[in-house]
């Protein structure tokens, strides 16, 4: 099965939205394998973006992301990291179809509430920057028979 890596931003966390958040992606059918809520130090936002480094808004993403509790998570399932991707929405809220949760709860694009990885590559790379060996579970959901073909 698909792994990805999903994470509620500082803004998401402080407006309330971890709980809607995680309903959403428990109706879709994927299943959680980890959740935290950490501070992320500052190795870890620079890891996380490191694609973005030399991008003007990156000191203030970094400062963004580290303003407070973001809220990890590893969901599973069938093309996981394309369908959380589509759930999350366009990177900017004002483009995002409505629908999405950056389409239904954010406005700018530099308070877009989540995170989610954009290729199996990626999500393989972020879990194991946030998730050590270990922390990930593997076990067995009594909706599995019903979910899938
Ligand atoms: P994504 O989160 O949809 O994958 P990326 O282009 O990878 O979007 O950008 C990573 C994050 O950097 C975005 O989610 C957003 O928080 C921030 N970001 C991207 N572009 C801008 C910008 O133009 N201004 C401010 N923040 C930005
Ligand atoms: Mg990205």
């Amino acid at each position: 099965m698909d792994r990805t890596f999903v994470m509620i931003k500082p803004d998401g966390v402080q407006r309330g939205l971890v709980g809607e958040i995680v309903s959403r992606f428990e109706a879709k059918g994927l299943k959680l394998a980890g959740a935290k809520i950490e501070i992320l130090p500052e190795e870890r936002v620079i890891e996380q973006y490191r694609e973005h480094l030399e991008k003007p808004f990156f000191p203030g993403l970094k400062t963004y992301i580290m303003s407070g509790p973001c809220f990890l998570m590893a969901w599973e399932g069938k093309g996981a990291v394309a369908v959380a991707r589509r759930m999350i929405g366009a990177t900017n809220p004002a483009e995002a179809a409505p629908g999405s949760i950056r389409g239904d709860f954010a406005l700018d694009i530099g308070r877009n509430v989540i995170h989610g990885s954009d290729s199996p590559e990626s999500a393989a790379r972020e879990l194991g920057i946030h998730f050590p060996p270990g922390e990930l579970l593997e076990y067995s959901k009594i909706d599995e028979p019903v979910l899938y073909e």
